[in-house]
């Protein structure tokens, strides 16, 4: 069974789904491929602080309604070590500024509503998905379901499926650069029902390890502590976690409210960027191209700004035979790319325990957050980042 659309998209994620309703709010047709189903994708906890470029994009597409309901506005974040709290003032240090909370999966309910809505098509539990001569002016997708083989004709493909997708994989060894860069660390990630830490981020140093007190609503609390790489959430009973957050983020006068433990999940910390981002009519998104350790708040960020030139270069392409996007697509995002690896890569150095540190190393990383935390140019630096870099459009 074949059918025809303009792109391509494999993958539902954030960057596949806003990039087709993006291409949809130009005129461009397209179909997006993605091999779980809808209640899989609605139910993944993911990211939680949308950066300002973001939530703006959001608004100004006509994906906000309940983000501005229900996302939790925060003007600042706190640091926490050596049992001090230290505030970074997002807004005053930014012109107005802020970030909001709003989780990915709630993200991603809206863009597949979104597109439901307005009529596109969006193929769930598609298997086997494969990119096929994307070096050629003909590229199709193929893939199947309970209906048998399909190919899907298109002018470009969009690979917009993640790390572990099958669009990167397919690009020749020789042809494709990796920048990778694995941490001796990973998070241990809870949802729990009880009364955040605090009303705002707090991202804690502790000899111990990190920790971070984030939240999805008044009564949802979302932290993360740092742990081995190889642990399994099995060594991680609900007991020891609180613990260990208790321990991390003490600081004079605070408390952390426990609650039932609704979620529990180990996420790896790597950094990892692949060049170019462009093969002919195969364009790579969000984290098919690249994965930052989520101590900046980035990924999905980046995923966004990604798909907004993308969307900007392929409508011009495919609606004016305007090149130029398309051809400064890889150079454009991978230009805010590094700048974001850094600022995540940094706040990863700046918080975490490697296990070779040594005493100096100790007194250096306090030395740093004492610093970047009472120094007007340092909190700008930071304040700058989290809220978001602007987008290349
Ligand atoms: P995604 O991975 O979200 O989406 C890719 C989609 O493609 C998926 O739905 C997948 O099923 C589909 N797909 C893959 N292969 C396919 C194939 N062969 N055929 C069809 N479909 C295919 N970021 C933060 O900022 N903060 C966090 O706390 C945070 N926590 C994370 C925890 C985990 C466990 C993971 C994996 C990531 C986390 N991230 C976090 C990063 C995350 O939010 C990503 O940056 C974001 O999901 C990127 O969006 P996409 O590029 O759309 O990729
Ligand atoms: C989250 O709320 O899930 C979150 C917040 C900030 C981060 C990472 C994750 O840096």
């Amino acid at each position: 069974m074949a059918e025809r659309t303009q792109v391509g998209i494999v993958g539902a994620g954030p960057a596949g789904l806003l990039l087709s309703h993006l291409l949809a709010r130009a005129g461009i047709d397209s179909v997006v491929l993605e091999r779980h189903g809808r209640a899989y994708l609605e139910a993944r906890i993911r990211a939680g602080v949308l950066e300002h470029g973001t939530v703006a994009l959001l608004r100004d597409a006509g994906l906000a309604a309940r983000l501005d309901r229900e996302g939790l506005t925060h003007q600042g974040f706190c640091f926490r070590f050596e049992g001090e709290s230290r505030r970074i003032d997002l807004a005053g240090l930014t012109g107005g500024k802020c970030v909001t909370v709003y989780g990915q999966h709630e993200v991603v309910k809206d863009l597949i509503a979104a597109r439901l809505a307005a009529g596109g098509r969006i193929v769930f539990e598609a298997a086997d998905v494969e990119p096929h001569g994307y070096d050629s002016r003909h590229p199709t997708l193929t893939w199947r379901d309970a209906e048998g083989e399909h190919t899907l004709e298109c002018d470009a493909i969009a690979g917009c499926d993640g790390f572990h997708g099958v669009c990167r994989a397919r690009v020749p060894a020789g042809a494709i650069t990796l920048y990778d860069r694995t941490y001796p660390f990973a998070w241990l990630g809870i949802l729990a029902r009880s009364r955040p830490a605090s009303h705002e981020l707090i991202y804690a140093r502790h000899d111990e390890g990190f920790a971070l007190a984030s939240m999805r609503s008044p009564e949802i609390t979302r932290l993360y502590v740092q742990c081995d790489p190889h642990d399994t959430v099995g060594a991680w009973p609900d007991a020891r976690i609180w613990q260990a957050l208790h321990t991390r983020l003490r600081a004079d006068g605070a408390s952390l409210p426990e609650g039932p433990v609704l979620q529990k999940g180990i996420t790896a910390m790597r950094s990892f960027v692949a060049e170019p981002m462009r093969f002919g009519s195969l364009f790579l998104a969000g984290d098919a191209a690249h994965i930052v350790p989520p101590t900046g708040a980035k990924g999905m960020n980046l995923a966004v700004a990604d798909v907004a030139v993308l969307a900007r270069a392929l409508a011009a392409w495919l609606r004016h035979g305007d090149r130029r996007g398309i051809d400064a697509y890889s150079a454009t995002c991978l230009d805010r790319v590094w700048k974001v690896q850094r600022f995540s890569w940094w706040m990863t150095a700046l918080l975490h325990r490697f296990a070779d540190d040594n005493g100096f190393d100790r007194r250096r990383q306090l030395a740093e957050l004492d610093y970047v935390t009472s120094s007007v140019a340092g909190m700008t630096t930071i304040a700058e980042n989290y809220v978001g870099l602007p987008l290349g459009v």
